[in-house]
């Protein structure tokens, strides 16, 4: 039913893990952004800014009153009962009220195929389930503009070397202490901006990421690249820093391909976290 489970948060954005650059989706209203979702796999929330730039997300972030923004929550719908139950077995005792719904599933069952008989050659390695990048060639000549470019964060940590510019002086020295490293007070979802003066194809971004303590910290970190001095109208920038990303160093961040992203701002931001975002050199890759 069209807009069953749209409630509209007016006022309000709500960040979250990407599904949809909203860059790319543009809705007239925030029924059909919501609806939009709705018909989406995996998407569970949904921002639409004045621009009608509808964003799907992935994950529920904490809900943040910015005017002019709608947002809202993805209601599920109950899934349909089989078509076609199989009368009960008759039995004496009345059966229970209401039986329990079922565990929510995560993957669609699988189909149902045919035994496979046995391979007669080898067979291929068995896919796995941790997503990986397939491998990239970058195109030669690519360097770094960031270096010396102006740059702006959430908050300078208080009694400490800690300015945004670290992150782009040209100093790899990778401990949080030695005034080469951007650093923030804790707060959530902290960020950090480089303004790259122009815009370039940018194929990947580079962090030198603190190793005297605490790399796990680094992890969310969202990358966003585009010509928007709103770093969040900009579009994200490969995968988030997950996991086992935060244990090497530097951490590459791939933002395309053989199809660069096109940018003048780089932004990096923590999601869903209270924690402080420390980078001790940014490098903007580009052709
Ligand atoms: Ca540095």
């Amino acid at each position: 039913m069209l807009h069953e489970g749209c409630e509209i948060e007016d006022g309000y954005r709500r960040p979250g893990n990407d599904l949809i650059n909203g860059n790319n989706n543009i809705k007239n209203s925030a029924e059909e952004c919501c609806e939009d979702c709705r018909n989406t796999d995996r998407c569970v929330a949904w921002t639409l800014t004045p621009k009608n730039r509808c964003w799907l997300k992935h994950t529920i972030g904490e809900k943040r009153a910015q005017s002019g923004y709608k947002t809202g929550t993805i209601t599920p719908t109950q899934p349909p009962p089989p078509t076609e139950a199989p009368p009960p077995p008759p039995k004496t005792e009345p059966p229970p009220t209401e039986a329990p719904p079922p565990p929510p599933k995560t993957e669609p069952p699988p189909t149902e195929a045919p035994p496979q008989p046995p391979p007669k050659t080898e067979s291929p390695a068995v896919a796995t389930m941790i997503p990986t990048l397939p491998p990239c060639e970058f195109p030669s000549g690519l360097h770094n503009v960031a270096q010396g470019r102006p740059t702006a964060q959430s908050s300078d940590k208080s009694k400490k070397d800690s300015g945004s510019e670290n992150a782009v002086d040209g100093d790899f020295n990778t401990d949080a202490n030695s005034g080469s490293c951007s650093w923030t007070n804790k707060e959530y979802q902290p960020w950090w901006t480089v303004d790259l003066g122009e815009t370039y194809d940018i194929y990947e971004v580079v962090i030198t990421n603190r190793q005297d303590c605490c790399p796990f910290r680094l992890k969310n970190a969202e990358i966003r690249v585009g010509d928007s001095e709103t770093f969040e109208d900009n579009p994200p920038c490969g995968m988030m820093i997950l996991g086992r990303m935060v244990k090497e160093n530097p951490v590459h961040v791939r933002c395309g391909c053989e199809t660069p992203m096109r940018g003048r701002y780089v932004s990096i931001q923590l999601i869903d976290r209270t924690q402080m975002l420390t980078l001790c050199e940014v490098e903007v890759m580009v052709t």
